[in-house]
């Protein structure tokens, strides 16, 4: 794979170290697209799911917790996610609690407790809309990504708002001082138009430019040494690896390509979109020497209880994925329906763990208290 220069010079120093690569001269970054390599080359696939610790179908962390050790998926199978995705969405505002209710310092915590766990974070964003005042959901302008870039109106006022992420990013640390790596997933599904930074909400170059921005301001003038930079359409539009490739902003900022892709129908629907989505971003991925992943995927319900052995994972077996994420399972009570995992009662629990006990798929065994002590 092409290395970046930042993760060139952490691989330099780690092998110059005396101690070797474990000896960490390396960037957080580095650090984390190492392991990420390394286990691809295994053929593991790291199983993620976004808010995992922050609440399931049914219960909701407390605002007091102190610790994270409720989660969906490992009341089902015994064992965590290997990845735990969260969004930051709301942080723009300063808002205490993210655009789902999950307050930033137990996303904060709960991201340093699954690192220390052996778990793998990432974060995508949904800011709200810098010109309209709307939602990421607000696409009754055309003009809000002119209208942040440099010599946009609204340019400065956007700037505090990547200062913002920025703080929140590079805040989370363990114990000892040591920053947590994430994978960084910001601008995501821009295939399609249902967000501000949509195909048909800006040009290419725009587009292209707001990556440009938020690159060199977190990752040069911030330095931020922490982020694994994620690239990741929606599938829905992607007939070739040229649409694939129309609003890339350069092998110089993306270090791992990957897509968003939803069943919504049946399953041979999803298995042709998923094979479709895969093929494009592996020869997408080969071309430029990243690595690949199912940045989003999932089917609402999961309404078919052998879907994660028979659906899922026969599609993306023969693909080197680094990790395959499903969305949240939201607790509101008007959101019932609204779940990407299972959870012990779901008519998919045993086939999920059947699914989790895979070789190739990768979760985070349970290494805390025994549940006996
Ligand atoms: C969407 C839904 C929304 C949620 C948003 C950001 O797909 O799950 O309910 O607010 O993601 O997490």
């Amino acid at each position: 794979m092409t290395l970046k220069p930042i993760t060139m010079i952490a691989a330099f120093l780690a092998i110059t170290s005396c101690g070797g690569p474990q000896e960490s001269d390396q960037t957080p970054a580095g650090a984390l697209l190492g392991r990420l390599e390394a286990q691809v080359n295994e053929g593991k696939i790291m199983f993620g799911h976004q808010d995992d610790y922050m609440y399931g179908h049914s219960w909701k962390l407390d605002d007091d917790a102190t610790e994270y050790m409720q989660s969906d998926v490992f009341s089902t199978c015994g064992q965590y996610p290997a990845v735990y995705g969260m969004d930051l969405g709301g942080i723009e505002m300063g808002w205490e609690k993210n655009l789902d209710s999950n307050p930033f310092d137990h996303m904060r915590a709960s991201a340093v407790a699954h690192y220390e766990r052996g778990g793998v974070i990432t974060f995508s964003w949904h800011p709200r809309n810098p010109l309209t005042g709307g939602d990421a959901w607000d696409v009754s302008s055309d003009q809000v990504v002119a209208s942040i870039l440099p010599g946009g109106d609204g340019h400065e006022y956007f700037m505090t708002w990547l200062a913002k992420a920025a703080d929140f990013l590079a805040s989370i640390k363990t114990a000892d001082g040591e920053t947590v790596p994430v994978i960084w997933r910001p601008w995501h599904e821009h295939t399609g138009s249902w967000f501000w930074w949509g195909q048909k909400l800006c040009t290419t170059e725009q587009y292209k430019a707001l990556w440009q921005m938020t690159y060199d301001y977190m990752a040069i003038e911030r330095g931020l040494d922490n982020l694994v930079w994620a690239y990741s359409p929606g599938a829905g539009e992607l007939s070739s690896v040229e649409v694939f490739g129309e609003r890339y902003p350069g092998d110089d900022i993306i270090d791992m390509v990957g897509f968003d892709c939803y069943q919504y129908s049946g399953n041979d629907v999803y298995a042709a979109d998923m094979k479709n989505a895969l093929d494009i971003t592996k020869a997408f991925a080969d071309e430029h020497g990243k690595l690949m992943a199912v940045t989003e995927t999932g089917y609402e319900g999961v309404k078919d209880a052998a879907w994660w052995t028979q659906v899922l994972y026969p599609v993306m077996k023969d693909y080197p994925v680094s990790y395959v994420l499903v969305w949240r399972n939201a607790c509101d009570a008007h959101m019932q329906h609204h779940f990407y995992a299972p959870f012990p009662e779901h008519e998919s629990a045993e086939d999920f763990k059947t699914f989790s006990a895979l070789d190739r798929m990768m979760f985070i065994p349970f290494c805390g208290l025994s549940k006996n002590d």
